[in-house]
């Protein structure tokens, strides 16, 4: 008999929670995960999917060696070929189109957060394809509109200490499935209401959070911006704000108090967000008066048009009502930017040559269809990503990948969608199989994964094949042949001659021998009790010098969306209904698709839709539906009740278009119009009308 042992590791996926795992180990392999109790943001439980970790490591599907493809690109037939062929290949195929007039810009890397690891998600890859010359990709898909909009009022991401939470008083998600989407930040709400807060949760859809919540305010589509604008107007019109905090530590709230008042009062409010009038008062009242007052503001409504300008807008709120001046008041976007990496030496951006230029990942589309400027794109490597489902617009997205002079790697750990239309896939290792190190954004501690157990048959990591890539094409051997821990150390600065105050005796051989390790940041830290606001001013700024700059307003202001039936009267003639696609509780984007109990847990691609616009099209719980608009079309079962508004339809996803009934999920009907700031995706914004398939 071999004797049990357990190991840390880290939770690599795309959620703010960055979970410490315990593994334990039989011998060489894996036979269990549990959460670490002592990891105090995450306290010891993980969420259902990656209690099932072990099921994706040993998935009887899991790619094992590179292939080659023999089939038409998009019929996933593949013969092995070794490594050294592949790799030689790549090089050979990167090095052919780099020295010809096209140049190395036609070839694109895409990637996003299949694992958040700093090392296999943002290391040697950025340095390899900086070395090369490739294009650059602005990965927008996801925090861009909202990263952006936030910073132009509080001048970076920081926001309030996810701990706050536990002694609020009056909480907010706003756009924000808290409960699924950040559930350790959930327990801490939770742990706030036993004394006595009140949680408000600001969603058009009856999303897990809203229907735990003490109060679902249920808003138009879209409409976020104008809501918060409601809320100033009653603060500033009944006095309730915090008038020493304005005068201290803001700028421009003359300015925004004129405005308010001026042109959003109540009726006007109303009727743009469908929030009757006095809702919209009794909540400006709660939140001014109960202290402290925190919102937590997610992604949900960034994913609009107006995205940018509404998460700036709402970034107002805690300013006004001096929420910031106490620990449990204020907002948190992310935690993100309380991790100073050592990112210029990690991703070396001084290897870009000039003038290269920058592709927008969530338009891909238009980059495979010869639509941006500059040369074409003839080669596309693809890691820590799953474009073919993920990607808005995606009929214009797949006709790309099935482009015969496209030449496309695909590193992988599944066969997913995107991998279909591979010429050359990689066989990816999990978290178990590789080094990595992690920040969060959803708190403050850093961690190191260790590998665990050998790679699973040919499986390598990431950082191996830039590593072997680049020895093939002769770039610097100093630059390429560093190992994955000597990464590490350089991005936490070890060696260097100044370490940022927060990373200060934080090294990876204490993470690997003392477990995860917070930053140096006070225990009860509020960022901006007494102002300094890393903004151009010092303050937080209700004007934005740097939006006027923009062409945008400089002002907090209402941008509607690109598609709904007040903006789009004609469009919405044809396609009535705006819809929703957010993740479901059991997947995580595209990733857990493939795991048959998480998959049989969502069933199928879903609808949900309110009664009375199922009734008006003879539509009824259990139908199966056509779902489209000019874009494209999808098919869901219909599951018809109240969770949405009337008008509203909302589709549970990113489920893989192999497991759909027609090969299309919800981004066959997405589009790749970008959002007002950031360049951000927007996904939400999107019209589209439904019927019954007989
Ligand atoms: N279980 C699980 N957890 C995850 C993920 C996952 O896929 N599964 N994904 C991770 C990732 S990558 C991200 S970015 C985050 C996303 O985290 P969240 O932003 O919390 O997730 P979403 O469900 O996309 O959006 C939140 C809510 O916003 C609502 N919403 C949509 N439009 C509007 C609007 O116009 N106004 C308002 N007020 N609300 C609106 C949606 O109905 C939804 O209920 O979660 C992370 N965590
Ligand atoms: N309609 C709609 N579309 C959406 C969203 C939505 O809410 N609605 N959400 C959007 C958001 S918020 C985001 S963040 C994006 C997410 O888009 P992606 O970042 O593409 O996320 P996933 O779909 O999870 O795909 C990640 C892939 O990386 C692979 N992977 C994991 N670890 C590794 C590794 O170490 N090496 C390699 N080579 N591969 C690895 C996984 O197997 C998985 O297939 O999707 C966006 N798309
Ligand atoms: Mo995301």
């Amino acid at each position: 008999m071999t004797q049990t042992k357990t190991v840390l590791a880290v939770c690599p996926h795309d959620c703010p929670d960055t979970c410490s795992i315990l593994v334990t180990l039989d011998g060489d392999r894996a036979v269990a995960v549990g959460g670490n109790r002592r990891h105090q943001p995450t306290r010891g439980f993980l969420c259902h999917k990656v209690a099932r970790y072990l099921d994706r490591v040993y998935h009887p599907e899991r790619l094992s060696h590179p292939m080659r493809r023999v089939g038409p690109k998009g019929s996933g037939r593949f013969t092995p070929v070794s490594w050294d062929d592949a790799l030689t290949e790549i090089a050979a195929r990167f090095r052919e189109i780099a020295g010809s007039l096209d140049g190395p810009q036609a070839i694109l890397p895409y990637s996003y957060c299949g694992t958040m690891g700093k090392i296999q998600g943002q290391s040697l890859d950025r340095r390899f394809f900086h070395r090369l010359g490739a294009s650059l990709l602005d990965r927008t898909i996801c925090a861009a509109a909202g990263g952006t909009g936030y910073a132009m009022t509080i001048g970076s991401r920081t926001g309030m200490a996810p701990e706050g939470f536990s002694e609020s008083r009056y909480i907010i998600n706003w756009g924000s499935n808290t409960a699924v989407t950040n559930s350790h930040l959930w327990v801490l709400m939770h742990n706030a209401r036993k004394c006595g807060a009140k949680i408000v949760t600001i969603d058009p859809y009856r999303c897990r959070t809203a229907e735990r919540s003490d109060w679902h305010i249920q808003p138009r589509v879209g409409t976020d911006a104008a809501l918060a604008l409601g809320l100033m107007h009653v603060i500033f019109r009944d006095r309730l704000e915090d008038g020493e905090y304005l005068e201290q530590h803001t700028l421009g709230w003359v300015q925004l108090r004129e405005r308010v008042l001026g042109d959003y009062g109540l009726d006007r409010v109303s009727a743009i967000t469908g929030v009757a009038p006095d809702q919209i008062e009794q909540l400006a009242h709660e939140y001014a008066k109960t202290k402290p007052a925190a919102i937590r503001i997610n992604y949900g409504l960034q994913r609009h048009f107006g995205g940018g300008m509404a998460v700036r807008t709402i970034a107002c709120l805690p300013a006004i009502v001096g929420a910031w001046r106490e620990f449990g008041g204020g907002i948190l976007l992310s935690t993100s930017a309380e991790f100073p990496l050592n990112s210029q030496t990690l991703e070396r951006p001084d290897l870009v040559p000039p003038g290269t230029r920058t592709i927008n990942m969530t338009r891909l589309a238009e980059a495979l269809g010869g639509e941006l400027p500059g040369p074409p794109v003839r080669a596309l490597y693809v890691y820590n990503s799953n474009p073919a489902a993920i990607a808005p617009d995606q009929k214009r997205v797949v006709r790309g990948l099935t482009r015969d002079d496209l030449f496309t790697v695909v590193h992988e750990q599944f066969a997913t969608d995107t991998v279909d239309y591979a010429d050359l896939v990689l066989p990816a290792t999990t978290q178990l199989e590789h080094f990595d190190l992690h920040t969060s954004y959803g708190h403050h501690w850093l961690q190191v994964n260790r590998p665990c157990i050998a790679p699973f048959a040919e499986a390598r990591c990431n950082t191996w094949v830039f590593r072997n890539l680049a020895a093939r094409l002769g770039f610097e051997p100093e630059l390429f042949q560093v190992s994955d821990e000597a990464l590490a150390r350089q991005a936490l600065w070890e060696g260097a001659e100044t370490v940022p105050p927060a990373l200060r005796g934080i090294t990876v051989d204490r993470l690997t021998n003392e477990g995860p390790l917070r930053l140096n940041l006070p225990l009860r830290y509020t960022p901006f009790a007494d102002g300094n606001f890393p903004t151009p001013s010092g303050k937080c700024e209700f004007y934005c010098e740097r939006l006027a700059a923009l062409g945008s307003d400089s002002l907090p202001t209402y941008t509607p969306p690109a598609e709904s039936p007040e903006s789009t009267p004609q469009l919405a003639q044809r396609f009535p209904l705006q819809m929703l696609s957010p993740p479901s509780p059991h997947f995580l984007n595209s990733t857990f698709v493939n795991i048959d109990s998480l998959r049989e847990a969502a069933r199928e691609p879903q609808l949900e839709m309110h009664v009375d616009d199922a009734e008006r099209r003879g539509i009824s719980s259990g139908d199966r539906l056509r779902v489209f608009n000019d874009r494209g079309a999808f098919e869901a079962m219909a599951v018809v009740g109240h969770t949405v508004r009337a008008g509203v339809v909302v589709a549970p996803s990113v489920w893989w278009n192999k497991y759909s009934p027609d090969r299309a999920n919800a981004n066959a009907t997405t589009s790749s119009r970008l959002t007002d700031l950031g360049g951000g995706a927007t996904f939400f914004d999107n019209l589209v009308e439904v019927e019954r398939i007989e």
